[in-house]
């Protein structure tokens, strides 16, 4: 029996798609605190999904859920169009429940992460930290991450990978200008607002590959002052003869 319609599946393949997760925070300026945050509140603080170089991610990222601290009013906040994001002042740190929901054509259930909202310096020695801390520095809590869509249905699938006019918001008979298709690549360079490159993602390789060579050349050390103790376990077995663990004290 033939699948009904939109829900069949691309078989054997999978599509990803970068995106990019976090919070910032910044401490009030004490002489020019917000006039309407309460007296307990110490940072406007920002909670966000967005594409990596601020692409759009609409085409496959419907709505987001952000799921605030029980002490704030309203703590689920559902932004259904971009930018995802929530800004809000508080005075402490606490875990944000970041819930997905694709484009509905997908069939895909919603997904769910957490991350934990950062206000204090938390990178770097204790000097920078007091430094970062006494500049009021912008506090940035950033991950990479990609979502996988497994076997997408047909319909998803060309969404996806522009096989199929995304036209938004206008309705039908919207022109708007052609977009190129929508990729899973990431920008070859870095730049002063992103830095999730292509450029970035080699220098990781390269530095991974002189890891793996170090941590090789610190294992053939070991072995090697492994074998030196070996001979000279031996040397004293044949000296002092028998077995030198049941060398008790009588
Ligand atoms: C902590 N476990 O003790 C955390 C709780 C709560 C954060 C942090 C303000 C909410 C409001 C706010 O910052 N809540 O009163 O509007 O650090």
């Amino acid at each position: 029996m033939p699948a009904p319609a939109g829900t069949k599946r691309v078989r054997g393949v999978q599509i990803y798609r970068p995106f990019l997760y976090g919070t910032e925070a910044i401490p009030f300026d004490p002489a020019n605190r917000p006039k309407d945050a309460p007296a307990d509140h110490t940072h406007r603080w920002k909670v966000f999904v967005r594409g990596i170089n601020n692409e759009d991610i609409s085409y496959w990222l419907r709505k987001v859920q952000f799921k605030l601290h029980d002490t704030y009013a309203n703590s689920v906040r559902m932004i259904e169009s971009p930018p995802f994001e929530v800004e809000e002042t508080g005075w402490g740190e606490f875990e944000i429940a970041i819930k997905f929901y694709f484009v509905p054509e997908s069939t895909e259930k919603p997904q769910q992460i957490w991350h934990g909202l950062k206000l204090h310096p938390y990178q770097g020695d204790a000097e920078h930290l007091e430094l970062q801390k006494k500049n009021r520095a912008l506090i940035s809590s950033l991950c990479y991450e990609e979502v996988l869509f497994n076997e997408p249905v047909e319909i998803f699938y060309d969404m996806l990978t522009g096989g199929a006019q995304v036209t938004k918001g206008r309705g039908k008979g919207s022109k708007g200008t052609p977009k190129a298709p929508p990729t899973a690549q990431i920008p070859d360079k870095s730049s002063a607002g992103n830095k999730y490159s292509k450029e970035e993602e080699g220098k990781e390789l390269d530095r991974l590959g002189e890891a793996v060579k170090e941590v090789e050349r610190l294992a053939d050390e070991e072995r090697a002052k492994l074998l030196v103790q070996e001979r000279q376990h031996a040397e004293l077995v044949k000296t002092e003869g028998g077995d030198l663990k049941s060398n008790k004290k009588k």
